[in-house]
């Protein structure tokens, strides 16, 4: 029997339906995956798991790539429905995403290359907070978000599915470009602190600091300059590898915390004269360096002298720099904001 054809259009329109769903559904995944590995990435100093983080963040920003001409076509219908403020919103997000994932894909590729004084990773972070923003704006006219349904899952749309992620992934192993450290960053200016960038996390300036006036606070009293350069002596080759997208090797030299004849404690709270401060387990004493040197020179203003802290095997915004204090404390050192709020 002939199928009518109403019957005919409303298999049509549910296929289109199927289709949307599990195109949107695939693209909120992936949105996901790439912010939830984003900020581990961030927040990982340690090797062999990094790499994987790394890896599936590039992979599903490649994946959101693979969809666009899906989604072009689902996009097309929705404009077509009346609503300017969506539309504006629809279509802002698709140029913020399509911003964080070109900056995303110059850092890869093009390594540490600052354009008007702003990192690409700077761009792909910011642009990333902001689509979040508008992407909750974009899902919150639904009275429930149209997930896919296990009805619509059939072989066709598996291997579909396999196909983007298999897709994903060779793209991020060709985009892989110049070679990089497990953590994504590019090297600048390892054994040359001239050369090496100076960064601050958000809104801190750069301090000059006298160093003859400058103390350092701790529990059992304040230590200046010559006090501390007549501590032990400690020199550690460490990689100070900024979530910005570069790191550095140098050679650094200083007191190492363990030897600041600090009291027992939970943690160490590091303390920076801008007010920058972090929190660090006390256990890591024993690694953790004051250095005033770097390269067999006194640190610059702007690599934090008189006194920085070195954490080996932590990101760059642990490395408080201008510190004038160490507080021992009873809190976790988990107590604190995972990432700096200044
Ligand atoms: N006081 C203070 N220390 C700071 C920061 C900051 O903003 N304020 N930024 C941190 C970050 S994010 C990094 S990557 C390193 C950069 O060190 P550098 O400028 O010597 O390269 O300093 C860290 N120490
Ligand atoms: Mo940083």
């Amino acid at each position: 029997m002939a199928r009518s054809p109403v019957a005919g259009s409303s298999v049509q329109h549910e296929r289109v339906a199927r289709t949307t769903r599990a195109v949107n559904s695939a693209l909120m995944t992936l949105l996901a995956v790439a912010t939830i590995t984003g900020v581990i990435a961030f927040a990982l100093g340690t090797a062999p798991a990094a790499t994987v983080v790394v890896a599936v963040h590039g992979a599903s920003g490649l994946g959101l790539l693979l969809l666009v001409p899906a989604k072009v076509g689902i996009a097309r219908r929705g404009l077509r429905r009346p609503g300017r403020l969506r539309k504006v919103i629809s279509l802002a997000l698709a140029g913020i995403v399509a911003l964080a994932l070109a900056a995303g894909l110059l850092h890869a590729v093009a390594g540490f290359v600052p354009v008007a004084g702003l990192l690409p990773m700077q761009a792909h972070v910011g642009a990333a907070v902001l689509a979040g923003v508008l992407l909750a704006v974009h899902v919150a006219r639904y009275r429930r978000w149209p997930w896919l349904r296990t009805t619509d899952v059939d072989r066709r749309l598996a291997l579909r599915g396999a196909a983007v992620i298999a897709g994903a992934a060779a793209l991020d192993a060709l985009v892989a470009g110049r070679p990089r450290r497990f953590t994504g960053s590019h090297e600048v200016g390892s054994g040359d602190p001239l050369a090496m960038p100076v960064t601050q996390w958000l809104a801190d300036p750069v301090l000059r600091i006298d160093p003859a006036g400058w103390r350092l606070g701790l529990p059992g009293g304040a230590l200046d300059l010559a006090a501390l350069a007549a501590q032990p002596q400690t020199v550690v080759r460490s990689v100070l590898d900024c979530t910005g997208g570069w790191y550095a090797e140098q050679e650094w030299r200083g007191v190492r915390v363990a030897d600041l004849g600090l009291p027992r404690s939970a943690s160490l709270n590091v303390i920076s004269a801008t007010g920058y401060h972090r929190r660090l387990p006390a256990s890591d004493a024993a690694t953790l360096l004051l250095a005033t040197h770097v390269a067999g020179r006194p640190l610059s203003a702007a690599h934090g002298g008189p006194a920085r802290l070195v954490a080996p095997g932590r990101r760059g915004f642990w490395w408080v720099k201008w510190v004038i204090a160490v507080e021992a404390t009873d809190e976790p050192w988990w107590w604190q904001p995972p990432l700096p709020l200044q």
